[in-house]
């Protein structure tokens, strides 16, 4: 007997898939909403999809009546809003979307539960920082630099609207970046793990790269999905940072990439011309690309979990150096053995 009903948004996506992992583990029964496309991956739920407590429901987040819809039949206790368009770099190309998905999307989901006593979590962004200096917490005055990071501006300020003005349990985490084997390979810790286990089995010769000054604060996504639940089991509800407190450059990660495979690298040039050699042969291994660069640039994110830590007695257990291991052995696997593997278990340990 399921103890809770939840509806999560994104479930096809890293962090939807393993928090209905991590739900199905608490008797939960988990509903997901899923964006019908032609591509059709359910890769990453694929090891659940039988389950008898998991429904799928196709559903978009433009679409009111959809939503409306679901939020009625459903009924459920919990909804985690993780639907979106997630990658800033596409938002330049594609702002209007991006605001209609992650900033309209929301306030349509918010006004199906605006009579209910659903619990609400929003997937807000350290994005919504900026150009703000490090350390970010909740009391940092925001400076977002993308279609993005304003989208979800957007979202978390009506999050709190409605919070104060309809008396609803909606809740916001202010998550900074989380990664894990099932993370998109468009976003760089994915693009380099890939690259780099291509390379060490002679598969790719080189990673092409952007930014690889820009500092980030990456955690293990399976420790963020845990935050999410614990912010909803609040009595109040309230807006909290995620984060492990520790930034690494673009570059950091790459070293520590190649350093799993016992290759050492050894960086020379500057902005443009600056590429990566392997020290053992001289043979460059990394490139700039300037394709890869962004028209404005997000510099440092490095958050301050203190509230969440005394509030929710939520802290990051899985380490930086634990989280390149676990991605690099992925896809090394993946590549070694041609076939499908199942990132799932890894994101478990
Ligand atoms: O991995 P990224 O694309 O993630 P980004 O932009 O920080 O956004 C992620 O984290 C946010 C939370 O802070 C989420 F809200 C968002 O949805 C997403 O999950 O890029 C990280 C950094 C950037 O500074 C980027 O310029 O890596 C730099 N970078 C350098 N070369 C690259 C590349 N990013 C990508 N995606 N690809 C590159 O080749």
């Amino acid at each position: 007997m399921a103890t809770k009903k939840a509806f999560i948004t994104g479930v096809t996506g890293q962090d939807g898939a393993l928090l209905a992992q991590f739900l199905l583990e608490k008797n939960y029964e988990v509903h997901g909403l899923r964006l019908y496309s032609a591509t059709n991956d359910t890769s990453r739920i694929n090891d659940f999809m039988e389950n008898r407590h998991f429904h799928l429901h196709y559903g978009d987040m433009i679409d009111g009546g959809n939503l409306r819809r679901l939020v009625e039949t459903i009924a459920p206790d919990e909804i985690y809003n993780l639907a979106g368009q997630s990658h800033v770099k596409v938002s330049f190309e594609t702002p209007e979307s991006t605001a209609q998905i992650n900033a309209l999307g929301t306030l349509r989901l918010l006004e199906a539960i605006r009579d209910t006593k659903i619990r609400f979590y929003q997937a807000s962004s350290s994005e919504m920082f900026g150009s703000a200096p490090a350390p970010q917490n909740e009391t940092t005055a925001f400076a977002p630099c993308s279609p993005y990071a304003t989208a979800k501006l957007y979202a978390y300020w009506t999050v709190r609207n409605y919070r104060d003005s309809y008396g609803l349990h909606a809740s916001n985490g202010i998550l900074f970046n989380h990664e894990s084997p099932l993370r998109g390979e468009e976003f760089v810790t994915r693009k380099i793990s890939l690259a780099v286990a291509a390379i060490i089995t002679g598969k790719q010769e080189k990673l092409m790269i952007g930014n690889l000054d820009s500092r980030r604060d990456w955690g293990h996504a399976k420790d963020y999905v845990h935050g999410m639940w614990l912010i909803l089991q609040q009595e109040q509800a309230d807006d909290y940072v995620l984060a492990t407190g520790q930034s690494h450059s673009v570059r950091d990660f790459i070293n520590a990439a190649f350093a799993c495979a016992g290759t050492n690298i050894i960086w020379q040039g500057q902005g443009l011309e600056e590429k990566g050699y392997r020290a053992s042969d001289g043979r460059v291994l990394v490139e700039v690309n300037p394709q890869f660069f962004r028209p404005n640039e997000v510099h440092e994110l490095r958050g301050d979990a203190t509230k969440a830590k005394q509030k929710l007695g939520w802290e990051p257990r899985i380490s930086f150096s634990t989280l390149v291991e676990q991605m690099m052995t992925a896809d090394i696997m993946a590549i070694q053995k041609h076939t499908s593997y199942d990132p799932m278990l890894l994101a478990a340990e």
